[in-house]
């Protein structure tokens, strides 16, 4: 059996899986907002005193896992049973830690909780998360340092980011210089779970690595230019790189005494949710799109070799299978439909039946920007008259707009996320694109990943595995309507015409 944890941003899921019978046997997991209430947060973070300044607290990740695994105990889930674990995070955010840590992760006694024994390795106490905006400065520092943002789009895969480390790190240490200097090591949030669980300081995996603007994806090494141009001291806080499917060492004593597993119990790199998700939705070799409609919704594929956005939205980061995966995020997904229907005041059933009335040449697509938008960067826009059907449309032409860099449409396109449950999300997505869509059987498809890649540490053919668990739901493709083609042709242009001006704004 195999166990893959999804650390996402509103919540810490399970899932096991018996890779002989091919049957997902428990899932599981803790929702931060209502299970870990005392940290505060709405939908797992909170803000800052900046504007555009999102932050999590570690420590709740870290409760989180301790109460998982109770849970998962409590659904008698055959802990002692698992051969390796592996998982899953949501990708960019940092852990920043002091000397103690590495003392700290060897010492850990079954007696007290993880967060008394780790809460004082933190040498910051909250971490950045992917929907912090809040390093403009730092990013415009950093590029004018290594000359150009070209630069950093043929050396990392990506233009420097807001959300990325380079530029979260560069903010650090340029606002707390003292507490910079106090930092031993950072990690992701990723690599991060993944040395509490094995009980020393891991590595940082290449798929998740590559999303932070320091790793050069030609070496698979950090790349001087970048590290200088970030902080001073950083390559010497900064972990290794390796393959995901690497094993970082066996559980630590900590899990096998408290929780059952035993003490050959595996444990391999944790890597970000999209490279765990392109595994989870057996899109292992280009070919096949994967939208995924969770709280960011991206969009993303398997590519041989390294392609670059020109216009610097898309990013590159690795496939944990190998090769490299092609990316873009946008900001405003599911959040900004669960804004609506509130607003609204309906189900989620009224939601999708709004959506099943056929797109007309005079409806009007709205930006679907309820917050500061990443894909394109753009400012929040007047939602006023916003319904479901010009939002979803919206956000599936910015989506349409935003793939041209890929080259050719897809065969198919792959849905997963909570939001894929929505027949008339599906239906008009498949019309924008004009392609057939088809839903996965799980929406956790980064735990799935997960529990995949740990499978394929120990030795599983992970081709093999994708064929057993990652099959598309029978009877659930959506086909598209070629007479809404012209009409989504004319929106699409109606789209781009607003988009542009809000731009200029
Ligand atoms: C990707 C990104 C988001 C987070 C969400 O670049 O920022 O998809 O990984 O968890």
């Amino acid at each position: 059996m195999y166990l893959g944890l999804d650390c996402s941003t509103q919540s810490l899921s399970a899932i096991l899986i018996d890779a002989r019978s091919g049957q997902i046997t428990h899932e599981t997991s803790v929702v931060y907002e209502t299970d870990l209430p005392h940290y505060g947060t709405t939908h797992g973070f909170v803000r800052g005193t900046e504007p555009d300044e999102f932050f999590s607290d570690p420590m709740m990740w870290v409760e989180a896992l301790d109460l998982l695994f109770l849970r998962l105990l409590q659904q008698n889930a055959p802990l002692s049973l698992v051969k390796a674990i592996s998982g899953s995070c949501q990708q960019h955010s940092i852990v920043c830690l002091n000397g103690h840590f590495h003392y700290a992760l060897a010492n850990l006694s079954p007696s007290r909780s993880l967060i008394d024994q780790l809460a004082p390795c933190l040498s910051r106490p909250v971490s950045p998360i992917w929907l912090d905006a809040s390093t403009l400065p730092d990013c415009d520092d950093i590029i004018r340092t290594i000359g150009g943002n070209a630069v950093s789009l043929s050396i990392t895969g990506s233009s420097i980011t807001p959300r990325f480390p380079a530029a979260q790190i560069h903010k650090y240490a340029r606002q707390f210089p003292d507490r910079w200097h106090e930092t031993d090591r950072v990690h992701l949030a990723s690599s991060f779970l993944a040395s509490i669980l094995c009980g020393h300081s891991t590595a940082i995996d290449y798929s998740d690595g590559a999303g932070m603007n320091l790793m050069n994806l030609a070496t698979l090494d950090w790349d001087d230019t970048m590290l200088e141009a970030t902080a001073p001291g950083l390559r010497t806080r900064l972990p290794s790189l390796a393959p995901t499917k690497t094993i970082a060492g066996k559980v630590s004593p900590y899990f096998t005494a408290k929780y059952g597993f035993r003490p050959n119990t595996q444990c391999s790199l944790w890597s970000g949710d999209n490279p765990c998700s392109l595994v989870g939705t057996g899109v292992l070799r280009p070919g096949t799109w994967v939208i995924s409609l969770g709280t960011s919704y991206t969009h993303f594929t398997a590519i041989d070799s390294p392609i670059t956005d020109p216009d610097g939205y898309g990013h590159i980061f690795g496939n944990p299978t190998g090769g490299f995966m092609a990316l873009s995020c946008y900001k405003n997904g599911a959040l900004a439909c669960v804004a609506l229907k509130q607003k609204l005041g309906i189900s989620w059933q009224e939601f999708d039946q709004a959506l099943l009335i056929p797109p007309t040449e005079s409806d009007s697509p709205i930006l679907p920007f309820y917050e500061t938008e990443i894909t394109p960067n753009a400012h929040a826009s007047d939602q006023s008259l916003t319904t479901p059907r010009s939002l979803i449309d919206g956000q599936f032409l910015n989506i349409f707009h935003h793939s041209r860099w890929l080259g050719e449409l897809p065969d198919s396109i792959l849905v997963t996320g909570g939001i894929s449950k929505s027949n008339g999300v599906c239906q008009t997505l498949s019309n924008i694109f004009q392609r057939p869509v088809h839903r996965l059987k799980t929406s956790s498809s980064a735990a799935l990943g997960a529990a995949l890649i740990a499978a394929h540490a120990n030795g599983h053919d992970v081709e093999q595995l994708a064929i057993t668990f990652c099959q598309p739901q029978l009877g659930e493709t959506i086909t598209p309507d070629p007479s809404t083609h012209p009409i989504y042709q004319n929106l699409a242009k109606k789209f781009l015409v607003r988009l542009h001006d809000h731009l200029q704004k």
